[in-house]
């Protein structure tokens, strides 16, 4: 049986996203993306993705939105390698590390940080919440390393092996990297180790490379850098030029 070709619609500078195309590699996943932003999206987007949100995963007729239960459903079809404990306490414990990743930290790094830096200033022309920002880099995201350090392994990963625990919490500190915070490993050495050993995977460090020459290229024209890139591209896109504000209001 040959391995079906997924299309995946969604930017790579997304950390929603990146969990899905970091698990895609693990498992050998052949696929095109439309890497658009959702504020871009057309009218043929929202009706694939009723939330203007990224990802979306199409599988033939079938339609698949949010980037947990795409993961599960990677997972269902492509059971090897396993993203996932195969004991079912530490199941439990993954989904709920990658429900904290994408929850609080979506609302801190993405909501708070990324968006007020990146999408906010430069497609919708407002001004950043500084004040906001500055709280969120200060206060909000200390906060969440200081509860995830104290469950860092002094080595290898979150539960042992390779976990979507791991691929979700580090697919957001890349979001962090990109409005400048790193770790501070002596406050939180072991948070900070294991970042460094998730960035060292050859799935991250391939996007790593490609995030990096698109983070500052304007979004009309990042399509054709990532071609030159050799990155999958679809012919057809879901994008438009118009800046529209999401379902789910972001500030
Ligand atoms: N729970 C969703 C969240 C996806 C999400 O919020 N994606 C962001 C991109 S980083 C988005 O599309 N934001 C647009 C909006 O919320 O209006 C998932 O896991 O896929």
């Amino acid at each position: 049986m040959s391995t079906p070709i997924y299309h995946v619609v969604g930017s790579y500078l997304s950390p929603y996203v990146r969990k899905v195309l970091v698990c895609m590699d693990l498992k050998g996943l052949r696929y095109t993306i439309d890497p658009i932003a959702p504020f871009l999206g057309g009218d043929e987007f929202e009706q694939l993705s009723p939330l203007r949100r990224i990802p979306v995963l199409i599988d033939g007729p079938r339609v698949i939105n949010d980037s947990s239960v795409i993961c599960q459903y990677l997972e269902d079809r492509h059971p090897t390698p396993s993203l996932y404990p195969v004991d079912i306490g530490e199941r439990a414990q993954a989904r709920w590390l990658e429900e904290y990743a994408d929850a609080r930290l979506g609302e801190v790094i993405v909501a708070k940080m990324f968006y007020q830096r990146g999408p906010k200033r430069f497609l919708f022309k407002e001004a950043t919440d500084e004040t906001a920002f500055n709280h969120a880099r200060d206060v909000e995201l200390p906060a969440c390393l200081d509860w995830l350090e104290p469950q860092m392994p002094a080595d290898g990963f979150l539960l042992g092996a390779l976990s979507i625990a791991d691929i979700a919490i580090a697919s957001f500190f890349r979001n962090a990297a990109f409005v400048r915070f790193e770790i501070d490993a002596m406050r939180w050495p072991r948070s900070a180790a294991w970042l460094q050993r998730m960035f060292a995977l050859p799935a991250f460090a391939r996007l790593a490379k490609i995030e990096d020459t698109i983070a500052r290229v304007p979004l009309p024209e990042q399509a054709p850098v990532l071609r030159a890139l050799g990155e999958p591209v679809s012919a057809e896109t879901l994008g438009t030029t118009m800046p529209r504000k999401g379902v789910m209001r972001l500030d």
